[in-house]
């Protein structure tokens, strides 16, 4: 029987380029995000090549979040991989200048909307003793850079969250992993500059950035592994990065 993946954040980046790879492998997909336009596109766009359901959720909200995901039809109540994507860095500010709402939708966003997500689906993976979750990460979850304060804070929460879930659901047999990306040319600095275009474009300028589908790739090969197999944690940067802060820019 095909799998079945559930895919925060589906709308945009790294969670859409992982919807469309999912789908062509003939993965089962349940699509979430806030922007319900683009996920019926997606819907429309990917269920010649699987089965699709969408929800629609803000995962800042527990109710919404545990309400959307119950709702599930028995087609896709059986969830085998939860990709915890949804997330974003909110402003870029030193930690005496940060706004204290950008701190609140990193924190609620990246490390509590992960949770909530977890707790409406790994429970249901305890009871059918199997299951694979893929917690997104970020190179932020590993080194602090300035005025990433706040959400490479969040992102290392996620690193703890991803060890913490490993640990906890080891004698289930579910199977818990990160992916780290560095740079990702994606909507990700547009949100984090509120908009700005150019400022947004800067960050990938003059190297070549990663592209969402080469996240979308690594992805796919961590889900495809054989079960004894279990790649717990990743970092992957563009080959013209070597930290945070250390990018051959031309
Ligand atoms: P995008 O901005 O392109 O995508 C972010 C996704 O998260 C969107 O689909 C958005 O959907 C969803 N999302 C954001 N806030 C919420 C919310 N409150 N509720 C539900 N969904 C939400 O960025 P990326 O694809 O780059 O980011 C995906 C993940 O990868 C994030 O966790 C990010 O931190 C991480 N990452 C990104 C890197 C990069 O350089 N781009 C590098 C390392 C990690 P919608 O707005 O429709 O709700
Ligand atoms: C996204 C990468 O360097 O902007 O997590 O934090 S970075």
């Amino acid at each position: 029987m095909n799998k079945t993946a559930l895919i925060t954040g589906a709308t945009s980046g790294i969670g859409k380029a992982t919807a469309l790879l999912f789908a062509e492998n003939k993965i089962n997909l349940i699509l979430c995000g806030r922007r319900q336009k683009r996920l019926i596109e997606l819907k429309t766009e990917l269920e010649s090549k699987t089965k699709v359901a969408t929800l629609n959720f803000d995962v800042r909200n527990k109710t919404a979040v545990a309400a959307a995901i119950a709702s599930l039809s028995d087609d896709f109540s059986k969830i085998d991989i939860l990709i915890n994507n949804a997330g974003n860095a909110h402003g870029m500010d030193t930690i005496d200048e940060g706004s204290v709402d950008d701190w609140d939708a990193m924190i609620d966003i990246n490390v509590k909307g992960l949770l909530y997500v977890s707790k409406a689906i790994i429970p249901k993976m305890v009871y059918q003793k199997s299951g694979h979750v893929i917690n997104i990460g970020s190179t932020a979850a590993k080194e602090v850079y300035p005025r990433g304060n706040v959400y490479c804070a969040s992102k290392h929460a996620v690193d703890a969250i991803n060890q913490g879930m490993r640990i906890d659901l080891n004698a289930h047999g579910i199977r818990v992993g990160a992916v780290n990306p560095g740079l990702v040319e994606t909507e990700f600095s547009k949100v984090r500059f509120k908009g700005d275009e150019s400022r947004a474009k800067n960050v990938y300028t003059g190297f070549q950035a990663l592209k969402a589908e080469d996240i979308a790739d690594i992805i796919y090969f961590v889900v495809t592994r054989p079960y004894h197999v279990n790649i717990a944690d990743l970092v992957v940067m563009p080959t013209a990065q070597a930290s945070s802060t250390i990018i051959n820019k031309s």
